[in-house]
């Protein structure tokens, strides 16, 4: 039956308004990365984010809520694209009720939602509810009146929440549930109902009353619920399967909203999408179809919340969504990497909802764009590879193992895609000998790459060890423990001498990387061993410190940790520095400035920012004057933690798309009169005279209305600083100065100019020569100049142009004088004065002063010239005023006569000119100048 709503964001919104007038706290999805949950990668439910509130110890000031919630399950990914119900990516309509409405509530308005506001057909909906729950069941069937045959009363794996949490995990809120499920009516057999696998009734929603909080189950797997002493409801009503009883199709991707994204996939690709069609060669498209959208949808969500690609936990599921688009859309016939062309279609059909997934395109796209170009490299290889594999286990049961090792560690290809592929030819991977491989070669390479496909003994411990407190801000050597040493993958009590190793310590003085902030070297001795610590990653919390054992064996136990404290230096000053150019930047550009990414390492620093247009030359020399200044005003650096609402109140910047915890750390430089307040957990110095000096290197575009800074600090600045006097002494002895001690001179050059600073003896250079020669060739004198640099090099430049006009004009003089030679030649053709000739090698410039003075020399002239300068041949055809009148237009002759010979050209009726690609056709377009002139003057 038709509803009023239809589309998914109309249906979307109208959940949210419904329930927001049932007194329900409209709040914004969680972010898909859940805050403070080591126990999921991606957040999965609407619910997740308010766990606590359930348990009683949430900070929410309300007691209902509702949400549209991002939400990312892999567990299923092979199923995507086949069955019609399966995504990684989806949303969760939810409300939510925090020990205040319950089950009553919660069943009379999921039951007025569906049948009023979207007015589905009540017999069509049929209930499930948990075997002991007689509340449930007599709501349903009394208030509601809901037929006792279609009410269902079922165990823990269909009606408790989480499925069998009672006796399997996990722990946390959990209660019974009860769901609502849609007929189809996909086939009319009676005995069909919501328990059987038919795909006929599919549940749309789930009502889940949460009053117990589950703990590991007893020591006989009896369950163990803890009464929570709260009644809550917490709902989850996936929007990709409402919408498709809405809008009455059966499978979730043909939804209006999925449909706008595959059809981009169609395009890009070009095969066809038929959802009719569910056998054979158009079915194995559609899965494709659907997957690559899928799989964009998703990693649209996860790089905009910031899940990169990368080898380990979320940035490697990322990483594996988008190698398997990869294949995907290769499979469909894309050959180069196209898959971030589709990411506009997500935005296009999401923005309004998510807006965030707007704001970080141009990073959606470039991380997609860069992430499939990298693995294509290997892909065909690989392809190729695992071709000729195929070929040879023809008929075979097992796929070789070695082959298999070979596609992951070498081609990047995701083990399960290899199953999966191997699979359709009835074969599965021999696992024995795949096994076999895979120890021997964690074992002799310490790669990072290992960390992709196994888990390492210090990832496994890392809920025994927990987070690894940082105490290095002041870079001072550390009395710590090597709480687990890793060898290979493995937990070792001893690494000898001249290995790789890497290990967790109980305290931490290195920094390890983040905020944009590279990570620490230095040393960790302990009692006869030594080892240089070359990185430092955090995981979840664990810091893992990688490096090489100097000195051996290496073991667990009591060590001293010292960070190479002068590159730490050089870091901080970079950091501040860094901070500063961001204040810099807001003041000269303006307020829309955010930061969208940086950099901070020992030799320079790197901030991305958005802007709409490059910074001009005056702009760049500003900023840098302004960080200079405050440089040497010597402002103090208060480091200070506070409430995340007082920090936001005092104005403090913080980083677009960041998390930020309800405690922060917050940077202010110049406390008294503030120039610079940040959230930031990185390394500072404490008075900003420590930076030193500042420099701009470069200013460049990396994506659209993104922007990049290169600057230097410390030391680095210092040096270039020195380099460029070095440059500016080679300007002053090229234009003539004594000297040209003031900076400012070498920017006011460089702007006169328009290059770069290091670039500017290089120019000038160069304009000399030219002028010298110039001079030569002309037989002129040059006039000698004087004043200040600026005037010197504004003089350069204008003597450079009389000369330069000076040699046209003389060019134009002989132009002139060989064209008349020409005139000899006009024929006359149907009542038409016509010059058709082709001429020794004019430049395109050459040619058309030619055709200019030839045509001002006759009072009826149609003239047509040709010439080969260099590969680069020209088109030219000149037309007097009569000849216009009686339809002969020289933007039309040249036109046609360049497109007959692969050309393109046009221009005004009198003069028109036109490129030719190949030179050995100009004989062919001259020949065609009578039947056009023909043409033309009939038509
Ligand atoms: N938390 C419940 C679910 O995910 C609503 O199904």
């Amino acid at each position: 039956m038709p509803s009023r709503l239809f589309t998914t964001s109309e249906i979307r919104e109208s959940f949210l308004t419904y329930f927001a007038n049932k007194g329900c706290v409209r709040y914004p999805s969680a972010s898909l990365l859940p805050e403070n949950d080591p126990t999921t990668l991606f957040t999965v439910a609407g619910m997740s984010q308010f766990k606590d509130m359930f348990l009683g110890r949430g900070s929410h000031p309300f007691t209902r809520a509702t949400t549209s919630q991002k939400c990312l399950r892999t567990n299923d990914i092979l199923n995507v694209g086949r069955t019609a119900r399966h995504h990684t990516f989806f949303e969760m309509l939810g409300n939510f009720s925090f020990n205040d409405y319950f089950k009553t509530e919660a069943i009379h308005w999921a039951w007025e939602y569906l049948t009023q506001v979207l007015s589905l057909d009540p017999s069509r909906l049929s209930i499930s509810v948990h075997r002991i729950d007689d509340e449930a069941y007599r709501i349903w069937n009394q208030e509601i009146g809901i037929p006792p045959e279609r009410i269902f009363r079922l165990g823990d794996s269909d009606n408790f929440w989480p499925a069998d949490a009672p006796t399997q995990g996990p722990e946390g809120p959990g209660g019974f549930c009860s769901e609502i499920f849609w007929d189809f009516r996909t086939n009319d057999d009676p005995k069909d109902n919501l328990t059987s696998s038919t795909g006929r009734f599919v549940e749309i929603w789930n009502l889940v009353f949460p009053q117990f909080n589950v703990r590991k189950p007893n020591g006989d797997g009896s369950p163990n619920l803890e009464q929570l002493g709260r009644t809550n409801i917490d709902t989850g009503m996936g929007l990709e399967r409402i919408c498709c009883v809405v809008q009455g199709v059966y499978n979730n991707f043909d939804i209006d909203l999925l449909q706008s994204i595959v059809r981009e996939v169609v395009r890009i690709s070009g095969q066809p999408y038929d959802t009719t069609v569910k056998e054979g060669p158009q079915a194995a498209l559609n899965v494709l179809l659907r997957r690559v959208s899928d799989h964009v949808r998703a990693i649209t969500f996860c790089v905009t919340d910031g899940a990169l690609p990368g080898n380990t936990g979320r940035g490697y599921i990322v990483r594996r969504l988008i190698r398997r688009a990869t294949l995907d859309i290769d499979k469909l016939g894309v050959s180069e990497s196209r898959l971030h062309e589709i990411v506009g279609a997500v935005v296009a059909a999401m923005a309004d909802a998510y807006p965030d997934i707007a704001k970080r395109q141009d990073l959606v796209r470039e991380t997609l764009k860069a992430e499939e170009a990298a693995f294509r490299r290997t892909l065909r290889r690989g392809l190729e590879l695992l071709g000729r594999a195929l070929e040879r286990h023809a008929g075979a049961t097992v796929f070789s193992g070695d082959d298999a090792f070979e596609l992951v560690t070498t081609h990047g290809f995701p083990k399960e895609v290899i199953a999966e592929l191997v699979g359709e030819k009835g074969m599965t991977i021999d696992e024995a000998r795949y096994t076999v491989r895979w120890d021997e070669h964690t074992a002799i390479s310490n790669t990072k790459q290992i960390e992709v496909f196994t888990s390492s003994a210090l990832q496994e411990a890392k809920p025994r060890l927990g987070a690894t407190p940082f105490q290095g801000y002041d870079a001072q050597p550390l009395g710590t423990t090597i709480t687990l040493l890793e060898l290979g993958g493995r937990e070792v009590t001893e690494a000898p001498a001249g290995s790789q190793v890497r290990f967790a310590l109980g305290a931490t003085p290195f920094y390890a990387e983040s905020g944009g902030q590279v990570a620490d070297t230095g040393l960790v001795q302990g009692e006869g061993f030594r080892i240089r610590v070359t990185d430092c990653q955090k995981d979840e919390g664990l810091v893992i410190h990688s490096g090489l054992v100097e000195q051996g064996p290496a073991r667990p136990g009591a060590v001293t940790a010292t960070v190479d404290a002068e590159r730490r230096k050089d870091i901080t000053r970079h950091h501040s520095a860094t901070h500063l150019l961001h204040a810099a930047l807001g003041q000269t550009l303006g307020s829309h400035i955010e930061q969208q990414g940086s950099k901070v390492e020992s030799a320079s620093l790197r901030f991305d920012f958005n802007n709409p247009s490059g910074m001009t030359p005056a702009q760049i020399t500003q900023v840098e004057d302004w960080v200079n200044q405050r440089i040497h005003e010597g402002h103090l650096v208060e480091i200070k933690q506070m409430p995340i609402e007082e920090a936001r109140t005092l104005g403090a910047k913080a980083q677009f798309g960041e998390k930020y915890g309800t405690q922060v750390r917050v940077i202010t430089m110049g406390p008294e009169t503030p120039v610079s307040r940040e959230f930031c957990g990185g390394c500072h110095v404490q008075n900003t005279r420590e930076i030193r000096a500042f420099r701009i290197v470069k200013e460049e575009a990396t994506a659209a209305g993104i922007r990049r800074i290169t600057a230097v600090a410390g030391r680095a600045a210092m040096a270039l600083a020195s380099h460029e006097a070095d440059l500016a002494r080679e300007v002053a002895d090229l234009i003539g100065m004594q000297s040209m001690d003031d900076p400012r001179l070498m920017d006011a050059l460089a702007q006169t100019l328009k290059v770069p600073r290091k670039d500017l003896a290089a120019r000038i250079q160069q304009m000399q020569k030219e002028m010298f020669d110039l001079a030569g060739r002309l037989q002129v004198t040059l006039i000698t100049a004087s004043g200040s640099a600026v005037e010197r090099v504004d003089h350069l430049q204008a003597e450079l142009k009389r000369l330069r006009r000076l040699e046209e004009s003389k060019q134009a003089q002989s132009a002139a004088g060989s064209s008349e030679l020409l005139l000899d030649r006009i024929e006359e053709f149907n009542g038409i004065s016509l010059l058709i000739a082709q001429i020794e090698s004019a430049d395109a410039k050459g040619l058309g002063m030619m055709v200019e003075s030839l045509r001002s020399k006759r009072a009826s002239l149609l003239l047509v010239l040709a010439s080969d300068s260099g590969g680069r041949a020209t088109l030219a055809v000149g037309v007097t005023k009569d000849l216009i009148n009686r339809g002969l237009a020289a933007g039309e002759i040249v036109k046609q006569l360049a497109e007959s010979i692969g050309g393109r050209g046009g221009g005004r009726p009198e003069l028109a000119q036109a490129g030719v690609p190949d030179a050995s056709r100009l004989g062919e377009a001259l020949a065609g100048v009578k039947p056009l002139v023909l043409k033309l003057l009939r038509g």
